[in-house]
């Protein structure tokens, strides 16, 4: 199994993380030009660390799962906020054949987890990805698990904090069975860079309308 945890400046959250990696899998943390020696603390910890230039959390996920070899593939924060090990079920359901891709809903476990603006930001584009896709789901949180060559068909394009949404998005359009399950959501450790901070609110909100726009492709059907 890989793991993939997108990484920029989590040096306080890494050991927390890693010591929770299930036993066999593999991490890798992209390291996502952090300067708090993210990158020194992650090798310590065992893990093996992919590079990744280009800001982003799309292109930190992207590059992980360009850099995964397994047969699935997972993703987690690397925040502390998500339990690397609420995975291990995910990657069942995929190898039984009983869903395509696996996705976490985030249940907050304290107050502070998760802010009321975020909480119902991800509400609202829960609502508007089942108008879109027909899917009903809850939440479109990081916690994932799916099939390494089915990630990559997916061919997706966004490279900052659309990826999530398009992932779900376009395997909907592909006809995959998409399930959800609830998980733990704790306090991350260190600064948050998205919902808590307004650039980070806005840019989110700009990505994912995006990715909404998008025309479904159309594939196998002659237009
Ligand atoms: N936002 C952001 N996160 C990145 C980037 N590159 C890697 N990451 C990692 O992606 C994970 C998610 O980022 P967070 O800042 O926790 O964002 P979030 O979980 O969407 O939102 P918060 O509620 O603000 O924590 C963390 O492990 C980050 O270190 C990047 O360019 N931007
Ligand atoms: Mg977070």
């Amino acid at each position: 199994m890989d793991l993939v945890l997108p990484c920029l400046d989590e040096a306080e959250a890494l050991p927390w993380v890693l010591e929770r990696v299930p036993p066999g899998w593999r991490a890798l943390v992209v390291d996502n030009g952090s300067t708090d020696g993210s990158d020194r603390i992650a090798r310590e910890f065992g893990a093996t660390v992919v590079r990744e230039k280009r800001r982003g959390f799309g292109a930190a996920c992207h590059a992980g799962l360009t850099a995964a070899t397994a047969d699935i593939v997972c993703f987690c924060d690397c925040d502390a906020s998500l339990h690397p090990a609420e995975l291990v079920p995910f990657v069942r359901e995929i190898r039984a054949g009983e869903a395509d891709l696996v996705l976490g809903r985030r249940r907050p476990k304290a107050r502070g987890a998760w802010p009321a603006h975020a909480r119902a930001g991800n509400l609202a584009l829960a609502r508007l990805l089942r108008r879109r896709t027909g899917l009903r789901l809850h939440d479109l949180g990081p916690l994932r698990a799916a099939r390494r060559t089915d990630l990559l068909a997916l061919g997706l394009t966004d490279r900052r904090s659309g990826y999530p949404l398009q992932m779900v998005v376009r395997a909907a359009d592909a006809g995959w069975k998409v399930t959800e399950h609830d998980v733990p959501y704790l306090p991350r450790s260190g600064a948050s860079k998205v919902t808590g901070t307004w650039r980070g609110t806005f840019q989110a909100v700009r990505d994912m309308s995006r990715v909404l726009r998008e025309v479904p492709e159309r594939t196998g059907v002659a237009s």
